[in-house]
């Protein structure tokens, strides 16, 4: 079993702050933990980004992917139910592989995140389930099974972004991936001080999920063709209130620049 712990201080050079390292340690028996590679090299990217210049140890970031469900992307499921074109989010799916692709070579961790209830529903709110214009509502079937439920076709990610066995996915009934899941204790028993953030929809979970995580102390850097929105003008909304007022939730960077960083380090 890997243990990584924290050892090792070094500077984040471009704002002064104390990080610490995390290198992985091989449990040898009782009491015997020995060294063993760092999980990635002691590194500070520095990303492109809006409203500056952002450094991120890769060794304390996290990629999050929100919500790249079915249910959201294809026709049949939650998004479409409530009148929206969902053809509108598949744009992020392209950019999403490539973050994926990279965060994986680099040993990052990855978290994905579904939205979604119990079949008895007992965990939605009235107020969301009486909620919508449309005849059809969350738990009702729909041509990818019952909507919006753990465990329906509709609410599995999208082939195309299929976690890993060993990339944790959570399942949230809320807007907010930190809403009633376990996510702070999986960052922090990983160190975890940055995420890259990227999913669906930008102006609702991605933000909600954003703004809680800084909230928390992390540093949220958005990247913006790797959310989408079924409204562009709330999209684009979206990303200027992130980084408006100096960068008020976190930073905004696209998904070409941050592959190019993220692709220099060695795994
Ligand atoms: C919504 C989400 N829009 N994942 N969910 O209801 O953004």
């Amino acid at each position: 079993m890997i243990f990584p712990i924290l050892s090792r201080r070094y500077q984040n050079r471009q704002r002064g702050i104390q990080l610490e390292y995390p290198f992985a340690y091989k449990n040898q028996g009782p009491g015997q933990l020995r060294p063993m590679t760092p999980l990635s090299r002691p590194t500070l990217l520095e990303i492109a980004a809006q409203p500056y210049p952002l450094a991120l140890d890769p060794a304390r970031t996290a990629l999050l992917l929100i919500d790249m469900q079915r249910d959201f992307l294809e026709p049949g499921g939650f998004g479409a139910m409530l009148g929206n074109d969902v053809s509108l989010l598949r744009s992020a799916i392209a950019p999403c592989q490539r973050l994926l692709d990279v965060a994986r070579k680099a040993g990052m961790l990855v978290i994905h995140t579904r939205e979604g209830h119990r079949p008895d529903l007992s965990d939605a709110p009235p107020a969301k389930l009486t909620r919508g214009p449309g005849p059809m509502r969350i738990g009702d079937a729909g041509p990818m099974g019952r909507i919006l439920i753990r465990g329906e076709p509709g609410h599995a990610i999208v082939p195309e972004l299929m976690p890993l066995p060993d990339e944790p996915v959570l399942d949230k009934p809320g807007k907010g991936a930190f809403y009633q899941t376990d996510l702070s204790l999986l960052l922090a028993n990983r160190g975890i001080a940055s995420l890259i953030v990227a999913g669906v929809t930008t102006e609702v979970c991605v933000h909600t999920s954003v703004r809680e995580a800084n909230d928390r102390g992390f540093e949220c850097l958005v990247v913006s063709d790797a959310v989408a929105s079924y409204f562009p003008q709330f999209h684009r909304a979206a990303l200027d209130m992130i980084t408006a007022q100096g960068g008020i939730f976190g930073w905004v960077a696209d998904a070409t620049t941050l592959c190019a960083e993220l692709a220099r380090i060695d795994a």
